[in-house]
């Protein structure tokens, strides 16, 4: 349960900005006090204050004393037009720790109450200002640490989630009334071409449902990073690669071949998707020892990768290496790169002939052609792997996921009841209890505890 004290009835305070010292501190006031306690404390410099959406410059002073504290800008937000949809201020002061815990005190003492962890958006979303879902993507759009994911976040943040669950939530509650009907008026018992039909209905809603959560692992992958294996024979360029993708000498580079021994493994970010880049040990017969156990660690590498880069010196025949290597690179997502295409070409003629059909990408790490173009390749090829689209609504969050799977063997479970031949009672049963997990998704139908639980992880301040 909620404690009653995170009911919107007090007045709550707390600093926005992260603690430490910076340029602005941040504190806020949300509840029915806000204002009258700013007035308490707030000598505006300009007569229009408190307009509400406008940003007053004015001296903040202890009542208790008359003591200036700092010079500050303050912004009132009027309920509903504010974040919480309460009456909310914003005191942006000095960023000085000194001067911070001093205004958050001052209000505690004049009656605010320090807020709990989330409690802003968590009064967000108690006044209908956002649903469970966006509310949940705030928190997840401060704690990401690439683009992609603050690309999910936001727009999880714009109600993404929400508007592609509710056409789905809307067929549903058209079959729920259809269902209804023909139980209480029993004339109207489904006929079996209506049944024929729910049926396809129902089938459609759980394969949109599961292709959402389908999304959740790919979602995972993409936050974890997806494993890139740069593999090729001795001397064809993956370290200069590694180095170059990594943005920095990390990986021994020499004209000698056989100069990477042991595999290495870095994390990148591209196009804000993190990827752990892997340089491997050039693979070929040797009798080195050494060289032996490098090249069985390619191996595994390539067995591991979620994606592999095998390089091709386009100044060389292809030999047998590069087609051995060709082979054991078909099983996984990969993209052939001919490499040093600076030097005259010594190719073959079949790698030519693929060059022409588009299967090979041609760079030269040294001067840098090409590389641009395989950047995006790298990125592309990624995507499709996860089967995603850059602008695909992707599951996040395990509760989401949870829900989602529950929703669907829900509708599996009504699909079948409609099967069997039992009466619309069984499916309806089955159908509610779907819809009633989309609607925990997004905080239609929820208990307490399960705000508690999401609320929980927040930043105190948000
Ligand atoms: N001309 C030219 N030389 C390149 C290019 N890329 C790499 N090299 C050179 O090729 C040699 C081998 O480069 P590395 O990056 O060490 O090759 P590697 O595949 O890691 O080699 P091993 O670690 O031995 O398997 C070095 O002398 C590089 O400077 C390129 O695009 N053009
Ligand atoms: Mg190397």
């Amino acid at each position: 349960m909620i404690p009653d004290d995170y009911r919107p009835s007090e007045t709550i305070v707390a600093m926005a900005s992260p603690p430490g010292r910076s340029a602005i501190g941040v504190v806020r006031l949300s509840g029915p006090d806000a204002l009258e306690l700013t007035q308490r404390l707030f000598r505006a410099e300009s007569r229009t204050w408190p307009a509400p959406q406008h940003a007053t410059v004015g001296i903040l002073a202890d009542p208790a004393d008359g003591e200036t504290i700092d010079q500050a800008v303050v912004c009132f937000f009027k309920s509903p037009h504010s974040y919480t949809g309460e009456d909310l201020v914003e005191l942006s002061c000095h960023g000085s720790p000194v001067i911070l815990n001093r205004v958050v005190e001052t209000l505690l003492s004049m009656g605010a109450r320090a807020a709990r962890p989330g409690e802003f958006t968590l009064r967000s979303f108690l006044h209908g200002r956002m649903d469970l879902t966006q509310a949940e993507a705030v928190q997840d759009l401060i704690n990401a640490d690439t683009r992609f994911q603050s690309r999910i976040a936001i727009r999880q943040v714009q109600g993404s989630l929400a508007r592609e669950l509710l056409p789905i939530k809307t067929t549903m509650i058209d079959l729920i009334a259809e269902m209804e009907t023909a139980v209480e008026f029993v004339d109207e018992r489904l006929v079996d071409t209506s049944a024929v039909r729910l049926i396809g209905s129902l089938r459609q809603l759980s394969e949109e449902l599961r292709r959402l959560a389908d999304t959740f692992h790919a979602g995972r992958v993409l936050r974890e990073g997806i494993q890139l294996a740069i593999v090729g024979k001795p001397n064809v360029g993956k370290s200069s690669l590694f180095n170059y993708l990594l943005k920095r000498d990390r990986a021994i580079v020499t004209e000698i071949p056989g100069t990477t021994r042991d595999m290495l493994l870095e994390p990148i970010i591209l196009g804000g998707i993190p990827f752990r880049l892997v340089d491997t040990a050039g693979v070929r017969p040797t009798t080195d020892p050494v060289e032996i156990v490098g090249i069985e660690r390619t191996r595994r590498a390539i067995a591991d990768a979620d994606l592999a880069i095998l390089l091709i010196d386009h100044s060389r025949e292809l030999d047998d290496q590069d087609w051995e290597l060709l082979g054991l690179t078909t099983g996984i997502p990969r993209l052939v790169v001919m490499n040093k295409i600076d030097l005259p070409c010594g190719c073959a003629l079949e790698a030519m002939a693929a060059v022409e059909a588009g299967q090979f990408l041609r760079v030269s790490v040294k001067t840098g052609e090409g590389l641009g173009v395989l950047a995006e390749r790298i990125l592309d090829v990624a995507l499709q792997r996860e089967r995603l689209g850059i602008e695909d609504v992707i599951i996040t969050n395990s509760r989401h996921h949870q829900l989602l799977r529950a929703a669907t063997v829900a509708l599996e479970e009504a699909e079948r009841a409609l099967l069997d031949g039992a009466s619309e009672e069984v499916p309806l049963t089955y159908l509610n209890e779907a819809l009633s997990s989309l609607g925990e998704i997004t905080g239609e139908t929820t208990v307490d505890d399960i705000l508690e639980r999401v609320f929980a992880n927040f930043c105190v301040g948000k």
